[in-house]
Parts: C-alpha cells; sequence; structure tokens
C-alpha cells in the first residue's frame, strides 16, 4: 500500500490525502495509491461525503512529468476520474496551492470544488506540448463555457482563485487550513448548502465556426507548434458524450506524447530548474538590498531596471550629469513600459522610483551590498574601476562585472578581495531578458556564486554557472556558429534567405535581422579587436566590415542589412553589391543552398563549439547550454535547446556532417574530440546530464 495517499475517516466523511512531494505529482504511486482509497471509501457504507484535499504546499500539481516517454502504469488517471464520478458517494475537492494539469482534472471530476487561499488552477499542458488528457478538454468547457475553455487549455495560463470562481471552475473560495475546509465543507454537501452535481453529464453545444476561428488563430499564433491545434480539436468532440469525448481526447493525446514537440517542451521545462543545480548549492547567498550600479547605458539602465522592479534599492554611477540624468530617464521609461505592459502597478512604480539614488561619485558606493559594473567594454576602463572599488567598498559586498567577453580572473587580480569578484552577465534589455550568465572566476568564494543565483531569483531570471573564457557560454558559441552565416553569405546564399530559413527552423529572429536590432557597431569592434588573433587558416568574411563602414549600423541608424525605413523592412540594396565584391575578391563562384542545408551548416557549427564549451568545462552540463539559448537567444523551446537537437540527430551523424563540410574548410569545420567519442560509443549529451 502507497503512503502517497491515505484514507482518513471523521464522522461520515472520508477524507483522501494526497502526500507526495514535493508537488504532489500524479506519479504511479500516488494513482495507486488513490485508487485504493477512492474504492475503500466507496464500499464504507458509514461514509456519506468523500473529501480530497492535498498534504504540503498544494492540490496536486499534475500528472509526474518525469514518467512521460515511459509505457503508462495502470491505473492511469483518466480511469480513476471516469471511476470517481460514476460512484454513487458524492465526491468533492478542496483544492489549495496549485491544482495544474492532471490536478484541476481530477478536481473537474469532483462533484464540487472549493478553492483555498491564493489557489491557482489551470491546464498547462500544452506548454509541455502535449493536451489535458484525463478528462480536462471535456469538462473544462461544461463548467466554463467553450470560450473560456479555449482559451485557458491553449494558452495553459495559471488562473487565480476569483477569477476561477467567476469562470465557475470553482464553486467556492474560502480560508483556512485544506483538512479542516474539507470537513467544513462535508458538512455542507451534508446539509444542502454546498450543492453538488455530475460535470460529465452537463450538456454543452459546440458552435463550429468558433472552432474553426479557435483553430486559426492558435496556427496563426504558434505556427510551429502541434498541440494547441489538437486542443481545441479535443474540445470541439466536448459535445458528445463524456466517454466518447473522452476517447477521442485520448487519441489526441496519444499524438502529442508520440511527438518530438513533447520530447523538447519538457526537456525545457526540466532545463529551467536543472541549472539551479550547482556545486555552490549549499553555500548561503549573502545579504542583498542595495545594488551600486557603474553605467547608465541600456544595459546598466536595464539592470537597475530589473533590481527596482524586484525590490531593491539602486544606486545608479554615471561619470557626468548629463549621462547621469539620461540613464535615470532610461530607467523611468523602462519603468513605465513596465506599467503600461502590466508588469508593474502604478503605485509600485512611484514606489520604484523612491528607491532610485543617482550620484557621479563613486565613493557613493560605501555601503552597497552589491556592485553591478556595466561600463565600457575595456579592460584598462574595468581595471581602473575595481581598483577603485576596492577602496571604497564594504567588506563582504560583492563586486560583479556585466562584462560579455573579458577576462575576469584579471579584473579580479585588480582588486585585494578576488574571493568576491564575480561575472554577472545580464542580457539586453535587462529587465525583460530571462537570462543571467553567472561568471565565477577562478577565485571566487561559493558564498558569492550563491549570491548570484540568489540576485538572479530574486529578479525572477534564469541563472546559468558559466566559467570564464571569451563570451563565456552563450557569446563564445555565438561567436563561432555566426561566423557560419557569414560563411553561407560569401558562398552564395543571401541574408535574407538565411534568416528566413532558421526563423523557418523557430528561431525567435534569423542572426541578420538580430544584427540589426543589437546594432552593427558592436561586432565590428568584437571583430577589430580580436583581428590581431586570427588564425592564418581561417576564411575572413568582410561583408559584416564593410556595412557597418558603410555607416549602416542596423535599426539604430535606418539602414543594416534591411531598410528600416519601411515595414517589412526589406533587404539594403546596398548589402548585395557589397557582398558580390568581396565573393570576386575571394574568387567565389556563388552557388545555391537549400534553407535545410543553411539550418544545417549553422546548427551543426552551433553544436561544434557547444561541445568543446562542455570539454572545456565552461558549461556544467549539456543542460546548462540549453537553457542559456532557450532563455537568452530566442533559440525554439519546443525543440529543447541546442544540445536535445543534437541529441535528435545523434553524435555520428553530426561527425559525419563535420567531415563532409571540412572538405571544403579544414580549418572552422573540425570534430570535437567529445563528439567523436560519443560517435563510436553511442552515446548522448542526455547521458552527460545523468538524464540517459
Ligand atoms: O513546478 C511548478 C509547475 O508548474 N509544475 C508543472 C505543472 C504542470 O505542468 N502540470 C501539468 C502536468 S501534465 C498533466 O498533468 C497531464 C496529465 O495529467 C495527463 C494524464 C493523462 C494520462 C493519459 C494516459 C494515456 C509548480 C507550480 C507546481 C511548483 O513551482 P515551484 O516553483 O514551487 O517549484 P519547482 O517548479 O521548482 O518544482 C519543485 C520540484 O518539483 C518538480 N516538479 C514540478 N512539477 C512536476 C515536477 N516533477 C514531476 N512532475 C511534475 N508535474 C520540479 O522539477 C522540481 O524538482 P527539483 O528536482 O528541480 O527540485
Amino acid at each position: 500500500m502507497s503512503d502517497a495517499v491515505t484514507l482518513e475517516k471523521v464522522g461520515r466523511t472520508g477524507l483522501i490525502a494526497f502526500d507526495n512531494p514535493p508537488v504532489n505529482a500524479a506519479s504511479h504511486a500516488l494513482r495507486q495509491g488513490f485508487q485504493d482509497c477512492l474504492e475503500r471509501a466507496a464500499a464504507d457504507d458509514g461514509i456519506d461525503v468523500i473529501a480530497l484535499y492535498g498534504k504540503g504546499r498544494s492540490f496536486v500539481a499534475g500528472a509526474d512529468i518525469r514518467e512521460f516517454g515511459k509505457t503508462p502504469e495502470a491505473p492511469i488517471l483518466p480511469t480513476i476520474i471516469n471511476r470517481m464520478e460514476e460512484i454513487a458517494t458524492p465526491v468533492i475537492a478542496v483544492i489549495h496551492g496549485v491544482a495544474l494539469g492532471g490536478g484541476l482534472e481530477i478536481a473537474l471530476g469532483a462533484q464540487a470544488r472549493v478553492g483555498v487561499g491564493r489557489v491557482r488552477v489551470g491546464l498547462p499542458e500544452v506548454t509541455l506540448g502535449i493536451l489535458p488528457g484525463a478528462g480536462g478538454t471535456q469538462r473544462a468547457p461544461r463548467l466554463a463555457g467553450l470560450p473560456a475553455a479555449i482559451e485557458m487549455i491553449t494558452t495553459g495560463r495559471h488562473i487565480q482563485g476569483p477569477e476561477a470562481l467567476e469562470m465557475g471552475l470553482l464553486d467556492r473560495l474560502t480560508e483556512g487550513d485544506p483538512r479542516e475546509v474539507a470537513l467544513a465543507m462535508a458538512e455542507e454537501v451534508r446539509n444542502g448548502t454546498l450543492p453538488v452535481r455530475t460535470v460529465g453529464e452537463i450538456a454543452v453545444t459546440v458552435d463550429p465556426e468558433l472552432i474553426a476561428r479557435a483553430k486559426a488563430e492558435v496556427q496563426a499564433k504558434a505556427p510551429h507548434l502541434y498541440s494547441p491545434l489538437k486542443c481545441v480539436e479535443a474540445i470541439a468532440a466536448c459535445d458528445k458524450p463524456i466517454r466518447e469525448g473522452m476517447d477521442i481526447e485520448r487519441a489526441l493525446f496519444r499524438n502529442c506524447l508520440g511527438s518530438p514537440q513533447r520530447a523538447g517542451l519538457i526537456h525545457a521545462f526540466f532545463a529551467e530548474r536543472a541549472v539551479a543545480k550547482i556545486p555552490e548549492r549549499d553555500a548561503t547567498p549573502r545579504k542583498v538590498e542595495r545594488v551600486g550600479i557603474i553605467g547608465g547605458g541600456t544595459m546598466g539602465s536595464g539592470i537597475a531596471t530589473a533590481c527596482l522592479m524586484a525590490g531593491l534599492s539602486v544606486r545608479l554611477n554615471e561619470r557626468d550629469a548629463a549621462a547621469l540624468e539620461r540613464g535615470r530617464q532610461t530607467i523611468l521609461s523602462n519603468l513605465d513600459g513596465a506599467v503600461k505592459r502590466g508588469k508593474m502597478k502604478p503605485e509600485a512604480r512611484a514606489e520604484a522610483e523612491a528607491r532610485l539614488a543617482a550620484s557621479t561619485v563613486l565613493a557613493d558606493f560605501a555601503d552597497v551590498d552589491l556592485v553591478i559594473e556595466a561600463a565600457f567594454e575595456d579592460m584598462g576602463v574595468k581595471i581602473d574601476l575595481f581598483t577603485q572599488l576596492d577602496a571604497i567598498c564594504k567588506a563582504g559586498a560583492v563586486l560583479a562585472t556585466n562584462t560579455s567577453y573579458l577576462d575576469i580572473d584579471r579584473i579580479a587580480a585588480a582588486t585585494g578581495r578576488p574571493q568576491d569578484v564575480i561575472g554577472l552577465h545580464f542580457f539586453s534589455p535587462a529587465h525583460i531578458m530571462k537570462l543571467l550568465e553567472v561568471v565565477v572566476a577562478d577565485r571566487t568564494a561559493p558564498e558569492v556564486v550563491a549570491t548570484g543565483f540568489a540576485l538572479a531569483a530574486k529578479l525572477k531570471k534564469v541563472a546559468v554557472r558559466a566559467g570564464v573564457c571569451d563570451g563565456f557560454i552563450g557569446n563564445r558559441i555565438l561567436t563561432h556558429y555566426r561566423k557560419a552565416a557569414d560563411y553561407l553569405v560569401l558562398d552564395g546564399a543571401s541574408p535574407e534567405q538565411i534568416d528566413d530559413a532558421l526563423e523557418g527552423f523557430g528561431w525567435a529572429m534569423g542572426p541578420f535581422r538580430a544584427n540589426d536590432l543589437s546594432g552593427l557597431d558592436i561586432g565590428y569592434a568584437t571583430r577589430k579587436r580580436r583581428a590581431p588573433d586570427r588564425p592564418k587558416a581561417e576564411r575572413y568574411s568582410e561583408v559584416p566590415d564593410r556595412i557597418a563602414e558603410a555607416g549602416w549600423l542596423g535599426r539604430k541608424s535606418g539602414m543594416g542589412y534591411y531598410d528600416h525605413g519601411t515595414k517589412p523592412a526589406p533587404a539594403n540594396p546596398g548589402v548585395a553589391g557589397i557582398i558580390d565584391t568581396v565573393r570576386a575578391e575571394h574568387g567565389v563562384t556563388p552557388r545555391t543552398f537549400t534553407d535545410a542545408e543553411i539550418v544545417d551548416r549553422y546548427m551543426t557549427a552551433m553544436i561544434v563549439e557547444a561541445t568543446r564549451v562542455i570539454e572545456d568545462g565552461i558549461a556544467q552540463r549539456p543542460i546548462d547550454i540549453d537553457a542559456t539559448f532557450l532563455f537568452g537567444y530566442g533559440f525554439p523551446r519546443w525543440r529543447g535547446g541546442p544540445m536535445h537537437y543534437a541529441d535528435t540527430l545523434g553524435a555520428r551523424r553530426l561527425v559525419e556532417r563535420i567531415e563532409t563540410y571540412a572538405q571544403d574548410d579544414p580549418h572552422y569545420w573540425q570534430v570535437p574530440p567529445l563528439l567523436r567519442r560519443m560517435a563510436d560509443e553511442g552515446t548522448t549529451f542526455a547521458d552527460l546530464n545523468g538524464e540517459g
């Protein structure tokens, strides 16, 4: 007998409690225990009401996601829920914390639902590439109506208690201890003040036009995704008798379960959580309430905005009063934007502004707990600033740099406290992008690393632990695969074809459109910096440099690879001329590339450098690279991340590809030893994550 579920008899009430920490996932043990307890309660003549509730922090968070991909072990949830709907004794569900997915489906199979406290409910299956497979698509519309059910199921959003009550998903919202509420509600069922009814018996009509519109909408919103359409198809069956509708739902659920998108999306779910598993997780983070930020440019202002939105006090530093005022204004307009987007209440904005101080005097940082330096990317500038911070800041202050590629060990060595120095690499716009690379230098103390992770959690960001190298995890890999795009242009593809092909693969934006957005001067400066170290054997395309030298810096100058004077931006006609000239200088006869070839070369280049990042120990595991690209670079979530995608191809196929490409460019295309070993041994990146 499993102890994930218990039956307790109190008077004439049968209390069934879910107790499967941490989130009461509906694992096999929970399902088995639930079925057993339900049958015992149903057979007990002394029980006239059965009340379900959850122990710990939630009712039930849904199916145990780790079981997906394996053969489901009976009893499956739909069978138990249908049985629950049939038994003569009324069953009520008392929900606290969350009731998500299969958790809400259990509640929908009960004859009344009572929410407790700050409860949230939802059917988030679509975010995992599946659909509610335990009656959710059939019972939610019976309670909430078709339009509301379509909206909640195709977005997967979490719904707060008061809204759930209004929608009819809950019958009552109350306060108290879930067990006590369960006993009280059972009494109300007995005396008739809490009405009960069988949801599966409620009649509902389906408007075919509404269904057609919903299908068109989900396809327009997420053309790559498979499961939203299947959700609508399942909901469309809800006017049939419940069992018939559930059979249709089950078949569609199985379709989704077998799809690669399901595997990718679930991998992404775990990637977001796996990154927190760092060697320093047991260290105690230092207290951070007051943050000093050096630099009021786009990055510094974005970081300041993120800190203010998280309730921290911020002191902004700039070299002169004019720059300081510009930075302050950027922060205030970022906060206004957050209010407009509904991310912040107007009162909270005023309160955040009151927590912002600005100064041109670095000595004002004497009392801050954490400094984030976001000044000019120049080693001399950073060393000078960190030498000053060392003299100014209180003992124990964390000294962080937001550098994108500079050597943090050298920056740390400029201070007498290298243990307090760390990289906190934000992504622009820093108050919106979810990724934070926490770059651990040679001598960074464990509690300083833990502080970086605690800060990320406070800012609601996904932190990834990275080691020191040029570009850390993300930008190092980007620098490499970006060259593959330039080589494709040199050899015959156009920037628009490459962007379109990669957006077709699912990237949020192709590389040239992304360049135009961030500004072509940034890459130009980086290439100039790296030029002295460029190996002789490396092919070099001058196209990007010539575009920048023509004064075309992307959106900020109105022209880049594209002409931003109109929308959607057409190709800049001047770029084709530059490309032709450079091809002629290289003696290249342009050839055509298919979109698939473009994607293969670009993605293979990415996987190659990512493998080296693992070999060098810059990323802890492949899954950390997946999270980096999912949360910082617009990699399609449903593909799970570059390393998960690499596993779908297999190491052998990748090695063969690289060897083929190497026939033309043996310097750029080299097989990383780790990938060759994986191909020889038949292993995967998932094995390196410890998931194998
Ligand atoms: O964890 C948050 C959350 O949102 N979890 C996912 C909820 C969800 O998506 N539920 C729907 C699942 S799909 C489903 O339910 C379909 C279904 O029944 C179909 C059945 C049909 C069968 C037909 C057969 C033919 C949550 C809001 C719950 C909690 O957030 P927190 O921030 O408090 O905590 P986390 O996220 O750090 O989580 C704590 C640990 O729990 C793990 N976990 C969470 N949800 C899980 C889960 N593990 C397995 N299954 C779940 N549903 C999570 O990974 C984390 O683990 P550690 O190891 O990182 O600590």
